[in-house]
């Protein structure tokens, strides 16, 4: 584990303006654990991580944190710390087994209980719609791939909206669909696991034009507030000669463009549909899909971790996730980094932040997602000291904080994540959590980082009283 020299000063609260919102975040596969309890069905996550090689260790989802049954006591660790807002998400196949036709009410009255608990402590709930756990049966159809799977997105839109849309103010659609697209589909490390780019390019325009769908489906339900979550980063060339130029157009064209101008602009970029043409990998575009994609947001969550710096001439056979990206990948950070390898560039939020104020059409901003994982151990005097986590979060909030400054239209920010949990991928080797969690006894212990949050929390209201 690498640790970073310089601790910065405490986050100037003040900074942040009366109203923000502060919170952290989770996602259904990754905490809930009872896969098979109250007529769930199975997810692509089940079966992935159910696949021999994998995760790591073999890891699953089915049991995680016991959040499914322990959600009081998650709620009450919320409160005591004073979040403001918890960002989670519904788990599609406990609500729709089969992913269409048939609802199961003991899905959707798990998260109506979930909501009721967090209102009643005055924690706004802010739901996502889909964190991955696509339900299987649909995946046997296509999935993503599949055109229809975004009119089943519509569908299982309007039950949840239509069971919880009198007491959930904060509706997103996706997270993530980098994940769910060119992870899954091109660099097969995520569910479904395939390794096609013409795949990935379908899912990639088919998980946006669910988006628009089920955007459309919440105007129509009146939610009040609809927004989608993108993961985005500063791409940096390796050097500055034509070909690392190229390359970083071509990796940002698909970490960026590709997304912020068909949701913010209605037209993908003409260079990244050329490369993916290129690349046997056409975006599957009808008539009309640009203007359901770009209806207008109330939000657009920014999920930040790292910068990528990329280079040309890929040597270490490692799966890319861009597609026709065999000839160029990302190298690994020559600064402090977390357990994660991820660099810890705070100045790249920054910088996101301002260009998407500068390249796009104004948007209320939130980050959705922003936090790192370390190897927590609990100490003898049974706390989890966990100081490279707080400089995290204190350098990040001060760069949140900078972007403010200069005229970003920033309006909240959730840590990632709320409890140690199931990283995908990596199954329970990397936490990161503000609250540990001890996975024999399902003991839950705020970090002292959680503390810090808390800290800042506290002292922004103060500020602002
Ligand atoms: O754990 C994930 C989360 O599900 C989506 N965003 C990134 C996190 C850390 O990898």
């Amino acid at each position: 584990m690498t640790s970073i020299d310089v601790r910065p000063e405490p986050t100037d609260a003040g900074a942040f303006p009366a109203g923000f919102t502060w919170g952290a975040a989770t996602s259904s596969y990754q905490i809930e654990g009872a896969v098979d309890v109250d007529g769930r069905g199975p997810s692509i996550w089940d079966t992935f991580s159910h696949t021999p090689g994998r995760t790591r260790d073999g890891d699953t989802g089915d049991v995680a944190v016991e959040h499914y049954t322990r959600y009081r006591e998650d709620v009450a660790l919320m409160a005591e710390l004073g979040l403001a807002a918890y960002r989670f998400s519904v788990a599609w196949p406990r609500v729709m087994p089969q992913g269409r036709g048939q609802v199961e009410q003991r899905g959707l009255d798990f998260y109506r209980r979930l909501v009721d608990e967090l209102l009643d402590k005055g924690i706004a709930p802010w739901l996502t719609l889909y964190h991955w756990d696509l339900p299987q049966a649909l995946q046997d159809e296509g999935g993503w791939t599949a055109r229809d799977t975004a009119a089943r997105f519509a569908d299982y839109t309007a039950v949840v909206v239509q069971a919880l849309g009198d007491r959930v103010p904060h509706w997103s659609t996706l997270n993530e669909p980098w994940c769910s697209s060119l992870l899954s589909h091109q660099a097969g490390l995520h569910a479904p696991g395939e390794r096609d780019g013409a795949r990935a390019a379908r899912a990639v325009h088919h998980l946006l034009l669910a988006h628009g769908l089920g955007t459309q489906v919440l105007r129509e339900a009146a939610a009040p507030d609809v927004g989608l979550t993108l993961n985005l980063a500063p791409i940096d060339p390796a050097g500055d000669s034509p070909a690392d130029l190229e390359v970083q157009r071509r990796v940002d064209g698909q970490m960026n463009r590709m997304w912020l101008d068909a949701v913010l602009l209605g037209r993908y970029p003409d260079d990244v549909v050329a490369d993916l043409e290129a690349a046997g990998a056409p975006l599957p575009v009808q008539d009309g899909d640009l203007a359901v994609i770009s209806a207008p947001l109330d939000w657009l969550g920014v999920n930040y971790y790292f910068r990528n710096r990329v280079v040309g001439g890929s040597t270490s056979g490692k799966p890319s996730p861009w597609i026709g990206g065999q000839d160029y990948e990302e190298v690994e950070p020559t600064g402090p980094a977390t357990s994660m390898g991820w660099g810890i560039a705070p100045d790249g939020l920054r910088e996101l932040l301002g260009r998407l104020r500068d390249e796009y059409p104004p948007v209320p901003l939130v980050i959705t997602e922003n936090g790192s994982a370390w190897d927590d151990v609990v100490s003898a005097d049974g706390a989890v000291h966990d100081p490279a986590r707080v400089d995290y979060l204190h350098s990040h909030l001060t760069a949140a904080g900078a972007a403010l400054a200069e005229g970003v239209d920033l309006r909240g920010y959730f840590a990632w994540s709320l409890l140690d949990n199931f990283e995908w991928a990596q199954g329970y080797a990397k936490r990161f959590g503000i609250v540990h969690v001890d996975y024999a006894t399902q003991q839950r212990t705020p970090k002292d980082s959680a503390r810090a949050y808390a800290d800042v929390i506290r002292r922004h209201q103060a500020a602002h009283a």
